[in-house]
């Protein structure tokens, strides 16, 4: 269910309501490869654009980028409180000792007192200096428990206001709910016309964990060219809308929130320009119904390695549920 508020440029936004009670505003700024770019791009987002919702990682090398954009946001006289700031927790930190550190130096990079919510970033611990794809020994077992220990401690101590996962699959979330005391709010997922992932998309609602869509147009160098897709464009042209918008609200009428990534300030704008209409029934139906559904993302280079170690193929990766 989503609701509106209004910000000061009476731009409309729309929010989901989290299992704990929290709002996460239905559109957010992407953050990967945002580059020396991001403090602008997070600024135009923020003040010029209505953004309320920023997702960023500290892998992504841009905390401290988006940091400064956020503080001259605020000084531009937008409320911290009024923001909703996501960061994720690397693979090298996934283990108990590790999480709180690194979640203070990313609040230290992004000149922050509390993140709104911090997520595992992939379900797979990777040792130091780790390479692409990964030899022997670099990727390692994950204490889940144990990890999930520490974010449920960092929620008690008011550092973060929600906690979540990424790039889990129907098993990992089994296991994580089994023992969670706090519940993942967020589960944030590759989706788009072109990797629906319903599967994922299902339990999640089942269970109230609300989803975020990642790379919702298809993400970017060796991603899918949705922005071009005949029916994408088709469906643009009819509502006299830019395919990006398209491809935005079919996430958002499909229950989740949605990131995408610009640094270009007219897209940016452009991008966050879906509420007050409506994809008709047919039209987001013609766009569930793309075919080749598969993943961008797949996770082939990171932690893939053919000859040693626990994930051997990608279908390892993904529990073999695709
Ligand atoms: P997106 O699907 O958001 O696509 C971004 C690409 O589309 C960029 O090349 C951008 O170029 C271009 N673009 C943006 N708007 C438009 C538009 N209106 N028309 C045409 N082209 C456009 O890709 P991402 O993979 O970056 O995903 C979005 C975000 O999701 C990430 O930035 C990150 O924050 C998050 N993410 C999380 C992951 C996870 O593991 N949890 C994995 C991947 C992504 P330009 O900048 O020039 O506008
Ligand atoms: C390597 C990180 C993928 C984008 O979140």
């Amino acid at each position: 269910m989503t609701q509106a508020t209004f910000t000061a440029e009476d731009q409309k936004i729309e929010s989901f309501r989290l299992l704990s009670g929290h709002t996460i505003p239905a559109i957010g700024l992407g953050t990967w490869r945002a580059g020396s770019q991001a403090d602008k791009s997070v600024k135009i987002a923020i003040v010029e654009g209505g953004y309320r919702h920023i997702d960023t990682a500290w892998e992504y090398g841009v905390e401290e980028s988006v940091g400064r954009g956020v503080k001259a946001a605020i000084h531009a006289g937008v409320e911290r409180r009024d923001l909703f700031i996501t960061s994720k927790l690397w693979c090298t930190e996934l283990s108990p000792v590790r999480v709180r550190p690194a979640l203070l130096n990313t609040l230290q990079e992004l000149q922050l007192e509390y993140l709104d919510l911090y997520l595992i970033h992939w379900p797979f611990r990777l040792a130091d200096g780790a390479s692409r794809p990964p030899k022997a020994g670099d990727v390692q077992e994950m204490d889940m428990e144990g990890v999930w220990r520490e974010m449920e401690g960092l929620v008690k101590d008011k550092l973060v206001r929600d906690i979540g996962v990424c790039n889990f699959t129907l098993k990992k979330m089994n296991k994580l709910l089994g023992f969670a005391e706090t519940m993942p709010s967020v589960c944030q997922m590759e989706m788009h016309p072109g990797w629906r992932n319903d599967k994922m998309l299902e339990a999640c609602k089942q269970n109230d964990i609300h989803v975020t869509a990642y790379s919702p147009l298809g993400s970017q160098e060796g991603g899918r060219d949705l922005i071009h897709d005949e029916t994408v464009d088709r469906i643009a042209k009819k509502l006299n809308k830019t395919p990006g918008q398209v491809l935005v609200k079919w996430a958002i009428q499909r229950g989740t929130s949605v990131i995408p990534k610009s640094n270009n300030p007219d897209r940016i704008k452009e991008n966050i320009k879906v509420f007050g209409w409506e994809l008709p029934q047919e039209d987001f139906q013609a766009l569930c119904n793309i075919p080749d559904q598969k993943r961008v993302l797949h996770g082939e280079q990171l932690f893939v390695n053919k000859n040693a170690g626990p994930l051997r193929s990608v279908a390892d990766v993904w529990d073999h549920e695709d």
